[in-house]
């Protein structure tokens, strides 16, 4: 029994028939959901039962959540901001930017807005962050258009600083004291003023909100329009590798079948085999069991 060292991450017969195919392919889809950044430390959208603290996280991303607590829905993506810029890119954001330099013909459609792509350097020419990124801010008052891209600010206001423990006595200075983790509903989160959050330094009128897809929003305009002329260009599409998402979520998850209809055959990286619809949907050609971080960059190679 060959030990897990030596034991090849990927059966030899699934990796061979899979590169085969990926190397003849010209016309190639990634989907990205948030298992591509377990590694590197984020928690998934659904792990830990879906849960930020006692909230639902798919309620805390919606527009009604915003105007109804602004406040806490701030203290969820400035602590989402803050543990993406901990984190680093893992081994499988690299190999993916390096398929991206040398493959003509793929493009990778991301739904995660952790950053952590981008940092690995993949080219932002075929990388369509269908759900937008933590790190782009926008106002949220319907008649001003102002926005930022690439606001690493953290936190963004003073406001939204994490709390420290200053009880813990094995500190000596204030900047050693250990941050609390905010996720934890045990840790009381801090009662914060409207005028404490991001106003909008244009109209001064707005606060500033992630520029984020909300659940109930319209993805991007430009990123829909980006892929659709992208299939069309050919209206055939060789492959989709499906990496770390539940494909719960649409219309993101509809690039699936939209591939296969093009006559795609489909990968799936994924840690939970019966994690549906993503095992549900390879339907027989590859399904790659375990980490992303491990795997993609085997299969990619
Ligand atoms: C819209 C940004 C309409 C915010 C996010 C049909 C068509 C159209 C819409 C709908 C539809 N059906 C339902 C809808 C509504 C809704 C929707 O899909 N709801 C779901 C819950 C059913 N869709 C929308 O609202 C979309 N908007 O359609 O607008 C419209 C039309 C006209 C005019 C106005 C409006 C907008 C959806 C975008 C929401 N925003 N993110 C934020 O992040 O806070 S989505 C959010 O979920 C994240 O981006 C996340 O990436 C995404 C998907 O989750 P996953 O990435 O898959 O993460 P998850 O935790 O679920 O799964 C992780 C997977 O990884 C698991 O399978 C796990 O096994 C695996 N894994 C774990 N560890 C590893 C691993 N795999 C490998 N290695 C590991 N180590
Ligand atoms: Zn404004």
């Amino acid at each position: 029994m060959a030990s897990t060292a030596t034991r090849p991450i990927v059966p030899p017969a699934d990796l061979e028939s899979f590169q085969a195919h990926l190397n003849r392919s010209t016309r190639i889809l990634a989907l990205l959901g948030a298992g591509l950044s377990a590694s590197s430390g984020l928690p998934t959208f659904r792990g830990a039962g879906g849960l930020w603290r006692t909230h639902d996280a798919v309620q805390l991303a919606t527009p009604s959540a915003f105007s109804r607590d602004p406040g806490l829905v701030w203290q969820f993506y400035s602590y989402r901001r803050h543990m993406a810029l901990q984190a680093k890119p893992n081994p499988a954001h690299y190999a993916l930017a390096e398929l991206a330099k040398r493959k003509e013909g793929f493009m990778t459609l991301s739904q995660n807005v952790d950053g952590l792509s981008p940092r690995a350097g993949h080219p932002a020419s075929t990388l369509k962050l269908l759900h937008g990124s933590l790190f782009d801010v926008k106002c949220s008052d319907f008649f001003c258009s102002y926005s930022e891209t690439a606001n690493y600010t953290d936190p963004i206001v003073p406001a939204l600083q994490i709390p420290t423990d200053e009880s813990d006595p094995t500190t000596t200075s204030a900047l050693q004291a250990r941050e609390l983790d905010i996720s934890d509903s045990n840790v009381l989160l801090p009662e914060l003023a409207i005028r404490d959050l991001p106003r909008c330094p244009n109209c001064k009128k707005g606060l500033l909100r992630p520029g984020v897809v909300w659940f109930g929003e319209m993805l991007p305009t430009a990123v829909l329009n980006d892929i659709d002329r992208w299939i069309t260009e050919s209206n055939t599409i060789d492959l989709i590798i499906v990496i770390g998402t539940s494909a719960r979520v649409y219309p993101a998850a509809g690039y699936v079948d939209l591939a296969r209809s093009k006559g795609a055959r489909v990968a799936v990286v994924n840690v939970d085999r019966d994690d549906e619809p993503a095992s549900g949907m390879y339907q027989g050609d590859w399904f790659f069991e375990g980490d992303a971080a491990q795997i993609v960059p085997e299969i990619l190679k």
